[in-house]
């Protein structure tokens, strides 16, 4: 039996020694401490040992129980602190790694369509919106272009029924304004406009607009050039030189083009204004009396002046942007440039 005691200590201690698992280390107490274990099934022998051997034979099961337990007990220990430094490294977060949170910035159309509004507000003019999808009336016949016009080719137009379209400008929301309010007004409309257009680096079937519109009484072309050169300095600096060359829309008359001085070579020449020494920046003319006649004006009355500019381009010139495309791809390395 003592040596039954002695081998059961023996194999215990190794087992404990080798044991990796919580788990496993209950289980084997239970195996060999426990009230159906294997030392009880030993001591089950006791009954038939000898007076004197009891005693040392009790003594000895036990010392070796007490051993055993503490060994036990030890392990666990062990076993437990070992967990616990397991959990800490799998649950570790390093809360001085230094983090890198991106701010959002303006898209550069709505950076330089704020400023544009900032500019007119500032010049007393109010800002109205309107509806993309618009009727034909709106977009064309009332501005005097008429059926014939090049302007309303289905080719360049995005028609959605044969009298409803994608708005191309945004005037149509400043003709829906004179319906609705009587002269003086200053109104500027800005918006996005649609034209069927292939995509390239200088055309977009989306696009964006700042119209403006001047109606009262006694405007000249004067009080036209004042408000646009004002407007110009404004955005692009207050050398900057401009000027006017006739042009042709069925919407005004006179009508002209506004080019500034190169913001590059400052008018000596340049690839960006192609050797002119001029930028091409928007266009604008006196209000044609038929487009006044058409909202219930009478152009012996009042007159005015109007322009109109696309967004895209003066983005481009103000930043330096080659390509109309940067605008619609949202490429963050480009945004946030901004
Ligand atoms: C351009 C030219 C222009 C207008 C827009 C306008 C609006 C009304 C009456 C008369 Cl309600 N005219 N708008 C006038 C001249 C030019 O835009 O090149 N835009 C990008």
């Amino acid at each position: 039996m003592k040596e039954d005691l002695m081998r059961l200590k023996e194999e215990a201690i190794q087992a404990i020694d080798n044991l990796q698992n919580i788990d496993e280390l209950n289980s084997l107490r239970v195996k060999i401490l426990g009230k159906k274990g294997e030392l009880t099934q030993i001591l089950r022998g006791m009954a038939s040992l000898s007076q004197e051997e009891r005693p040392v034979i009790g003594k000895m099961a036990n010392e070796i129980k007490d051993d055993l337990e503490s060994k036990f007990s030890e392990k666990m220990q062990i076993l437990k602190k070992a967990l616990k430094e397991q959990k800490m490294q799998q649950e570790f977060v390093d809360v001085t790694i230094p983090t890198k949170i991106s701010i959002g910035s303006k898209h550069p159309l709505t950076l330089v369509m704020d400023e544009i509004r900032d500019i007119f507000i500032g010049l007393g003019y109010e800002v109205v919106e309107g509806p993309e999808i618009e009727l034909d009336y709106y977009n064309f016949e009332a501005l005097n272009t008429p059926p014939d016009h090049p302007a309303r080719d289905v080719q360049d137009t995005f028609y959605i029924t044969e009298n409803i379209l994608l708005r191309t400008q945004t005037s149509p929301v400043q003709v829906r304004t004179m319906e609705k309010q009587k002269p003086p007004l200053k109104i500027i409309a800005p918006g996005r406009v649609y034209r069927s257009d292939a995509v390239d680096a200088t055309h977009s079937p989306m696009f964006h607009q700042v119209e403006g519109l001047a109606v009262g009484e006694g405007f000249t072309m004067g009080d036209l050039k004042g408000t646009l050169v004002k407007f110009v300095q404004e955005m692009f600096g207050h050398d900057r030189k401009a000027r006017f060359r006739p042009h042709f829309f069925p919407f005004t008359e006179p009508s002209a083009e506004m080019d500034i001085s190169c913001i590059a070579c400052a008018g000596k020449g340049c690839r960006i204004c192609g050797y002119t020494g001029w930028l091409e920046i928007l266009g604008c003319g006196m209000v044609h009396p038929n487009v006044l006649r058409n909202v219930g004006f009478d152009p012996e009355k009042v007159n005015g002046f109007a322009f109109g500019m696309g967004v895209e381009r003066i983005a481009m010139l103000k930043y330096g942007i080659n390509d109309l495309r940067l605008f619609f791809e949202n490429d963050v390395r480009f945004l946030k440039q901004f």
